[in-house]
């Protein structure tokens, strides 16, 4: 058990300026304070740590891991065709994604040379004519282009414009990986991918509920309107198997009167640990509570919805003891919890990965709709849904076009505005793209950022298919481990990170982004770049049409030589940007909206929907039959130092862990249960229907956590993630509940 659940020292505070400060490199730190101090500014650029909204009043605007990410970007440490001269990629491979990490910026274009198995220099334009030899080489659908969620608008734009001229909607992104569930879900529901809530709603909501989401390290900025909100008397109820101590107490970093009077907030007035995958059975209880007490909005439902009765009579059907046997949670929590949602006038869900990254996810979404639903909580102040997204600009990203199944809407105002027919038929995501590598039926894979190879499941698999590719490029900040699973040929392009000047023709430019809350504004960097060889996202895209398009509608150069001329483009495209240019100038740029909001519902019924999800099949059951070892589910999630794949340093400071990160985190009659106490090694086997996958030398941690839950770090468990275990109809990986047994060693 942890010693500091009954009284944690608070998140924030000083032990997170001690972290913030610890980041700055010497010799580097004039930079670093300078660039700090415009994150999140007018005229300044835009966090790259995560995609929640700026608040218009606030004088600094960045938390200890948006510092991290930015002091990483701008870094002292190159990794110059030196670093590559000295050591060949298979040597590279034996270090891990840490020291990968560490080496700093990328600073020359380099391609793949297997006879010496090293990296070599090749000029820009030798790097574009020959990724225009491969794809014409091919059909168009034998290529993908992944993108990941930094990319700006602007660059998004232009990269899916070239794919489909080219010829395929081959565009998987990370968010196939992330909130691909919540745009499924809720379009379905309420008629829109997006979350209906703004900032504002915080200061308004009665109640805010958070499922599955750990703010205090993956949204710190988070904390700020919850605390404010537990301040004025607004109930916090947080539902997370571990207890989770950004969400207990937070101490405002950016409050000098909290950090010199060592004050802090409580945070969550209520804490319930459901078991992993016991949401959906809490959405049902909300549902069943308010039915049995009258507590229904009756008005809301006949006006604005369908479908209440198929609901209605799922719920009638089902008994609490099921509810309470599939949440983990007992009678009385979910009695308490039906109370406090029903006290509420305005009550606002959130919910993070712990709620996406599930077989189940698309039912647990809509599910949690229904139960906003049945009390009229979306489209009045104070309520709503709030999906919070990961990176930062990964919901931009969909708007612009970086989607596999585009809308023909779409599709129709690109092929009129630009010129051309688009292609119609869909296109792959990211595990439909790895499945398609291994099945022989592509040849190219393309990244706009990110770090393909060390982010999606089954790693082996992955890695193999990957490496059957003809060509693999990179568009990256920094090395990582999918440079070092190449193609016959590979490519790693050099680019400008968002904090860094960008000037085209002696005019700086700007991009845009849109934020987690559909609030559009313009980001600018404010730093020299990393080495003047770096090209801006916008010039290589642009590098790539031009080399491999024979005939082109439109003027590739002149757009990437003038992002004003892309946001033009923009305009004419996506709905709700007429007048881009003028209307991003604006101070805070401006909100993209949200028709549920508005209580305008662009389903296929013109209504809200209820759309009724009996309880899921039980895998876990299915799987154990196939084992003697008694199976656990094992959740996999991101410590307090790390992005995604980019581990800062192998500590995670709230979980009270110190340098390492094979951590295993369980239930102490879990571990006694096995004759395994606290600090005991093991190796971690999954079960999937095709066999077994394993790893080896994780440490166990007995923790807090419920019986049967098991918690461990991405990436180093991605190669547990059965490539078939994924959310149906969104094809999201299922990361957070691999069953699994424990081999002691
Ligand atoms: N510093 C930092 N910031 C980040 C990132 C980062 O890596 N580092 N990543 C960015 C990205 S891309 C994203 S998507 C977001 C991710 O932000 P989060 O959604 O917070 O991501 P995770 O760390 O995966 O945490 C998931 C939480 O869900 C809980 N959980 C797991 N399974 C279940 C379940 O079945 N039910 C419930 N109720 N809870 C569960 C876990 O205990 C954990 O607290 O953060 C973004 N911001
Ligand atoms: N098991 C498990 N797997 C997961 C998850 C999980 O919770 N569990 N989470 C999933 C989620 S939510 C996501 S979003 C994905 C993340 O998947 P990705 O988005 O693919 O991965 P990142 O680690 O964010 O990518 C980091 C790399 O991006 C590059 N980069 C950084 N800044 C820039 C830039 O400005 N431009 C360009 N071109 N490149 C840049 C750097 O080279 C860096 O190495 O992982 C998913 N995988
Ligand atoms: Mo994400």
């Amino acid at each position: 058990m942890t010693t500091s659940k009954d009284n944690p020292p608070p998140a924030g505070g000083w032990g997170a300026l001690k972290a913030t400060l610890q980041r700055i490199e010497p010799g580097n730190a004039g930079t670093t304070l300078k660039a700090l101090i415009r994150a999140n500014q007018p005229q300044g650029f835009d966090c790259p740590g995560c995609a929640w909204p700026d608040k218009p009043s606030a004088a600094v605007q960045f938390c200890e891991n948006g510092a991290k990410a930015i002091t990483h970007e701008i870094t002292g440490k190159r990794v110059t065709p030196g670093f590559f001269a000295a050591h060949t990629v298979s040597e590279l491979e034996t270090w891990d994604d840490y020291t990968l990490e560490q080496q700093g910026r990328l600073t020359e274009p380099m391609r793949y040379d297997s006879s010496s198995d090293r990296y070599v220099p090749i000029a820009w334009d030798d790097a574009f004519a020959l990724i225009a030899s491969h794809l014409n080489a091919i059909a168009p659908d034998e290529a993908h282009f992944y993108t990941s969620g930094r990319t700006g608008n602007e660059t998004a734009f232009l990269y899916q414009l070239f794919v489909r001229l080219y010829g395929t909607n081959n565009l998987p992104d990370c968010s196939n990986m992330c909130h691909e569930p919540s745009g499924q879900a809720l379009l379905e529901s309420l008629g829109t991918g997006k979350g209906t809530v703004t900032l504002e709603d915080f200061s308004k909501a009665e109640a805010i509920f958070i499922f599955g989401q750990n703010p205090g390290t993956n949204h710190p900025r988070m904390l700020g309107e919850l605390r404010e909100a537990a301040h004025r008397g607004c109930k916090i109820v947080v539902f997370n198997p571990l207890r989770e101590r950004g969400l207990l107490r937070f101490q405002d970093p950016q409050s000098p009167a909290e950090m010199l009077t060592n004050r802090a907030s409580d945070l969550a007035s209520h804490y319930y640990q459901p078991r992993i995958g016991g949401d959906m059975a809490i959405a049902r209880a909300l549902i069943k509570y308010t039915l049995e007490h009258g507590a229904e909005d009756h008005d809301f439902i006949a006006a604005h919805t369908d479908g209440f009765a198929a609901v209605e009579a799922d719920i009638a059907a089902t008994g609490w003891d099921e509810l309470v046997d599939a949440s983990g949670l007992s009678r009385a929590e979910l009695d308490e919890i039906g109370a406090l949602y029903t006290a509420s006038k305005a009550t606002m869900f959130t919910w993070g990965m712990g709620i996406t990254q599930h077989k189940h996810a698309v039912a647990t979404i809509q599910t949690l709709c229904n139960a906003l639903l049945v009390r009229g909580n979306v489209g009045k102040p104070g309520a709503g849904a709030c999906p919070v997204r990961g990176h930062s600009n990964v919901q931009g990203d969909r708007t612009m076009g970086i989607n596999e199944r585009p809308t023909a809407t779409f599709l129709q105002r690109l092929g009129d505005a630009c010129g051309f027919a688009p292609p119609t038929k869909h296109g792959n995501s990211v595990v439909e793209s790895i499945a398609a590598m291994e099945a022989g039926r592509a040849k190219v894979f393309i990244a706009l950022g990110g770090n393909f190879a060390a982010a999606t499941p089954d790693t082996e698999r992955t890695h193999a298919a990957l490496r059957t590719q003809a060509l693999t490029v990179h568009i990256s900040t920094t090395l990582n481990r999918s440079h070092l699973i190449t193609g016959r040929d590979a490519l790693i392009l050099p680019c400008l990170g968002r904090t860094e000047i960008d000037i085209q023709h002696g005019v700086a430019q700007q991009i845009s982004v849109e934020d987690s809350m559909s609030m559009v504004h313009l980001t600018r960097g404010v730093k020299e770049p990393a080495s003047p060889q770096l090209r801006s996202e916008p010039q290589i895209v642009a590098g790539i049409a031009l080399a491999t398009l024979k005939h082109s509608p439109v003027d590739f150069a002149a757009l990437a030589g003038d992002y004003d001329q892309i946001r033009e483009l923009i305009a004419r495209v996506v709905t709700g940007f007429d007048d881009f240019n003028t209307r991003v100038r604006q101070p805070g740029g401006f909100y993209f909206g949200n028709s549920a909001r508005r209580r305008e519902w662009r389903t296929v019924s013109g209504k809200a929907r209820f759309v009724a999800h009996a309880a899921g099949t039980d895998l876990l059951a299915q799987l154990q039959a196939l084992t003697p070892a008694p199976l656990l589910t094992l959740m996999t999630m991101r410590s307090h130092d790390q992005y995604n794949t980019t581990i800062y340093a192998r500590n995670d400071r709230y979980r009270g862990i110190h340098d390492e990160r094979r951590v295993l985190f369980a239930h102490p009659d879990d571990l006694a249960a096995r004759g395994l106490a606290d600090g005991s090694r093991v190796d971690i086997v999954s079960v999937w229907f095709d066999g077994e996958r394993r790893i080896e030398d994780f440490r166990v941690q007995a923790y807090d956590i419920p019986p049967g839950s098991l918690a461990a770090y991405f990436p180093e468990t991605n190669p547990l993630v059965p490539l078939e275990h994924h959310a149906d109809g969104a094809r999201t990986p299922a990361s957070k509940a691999i069953p699994v047994y424990l081999v002691p060693r």
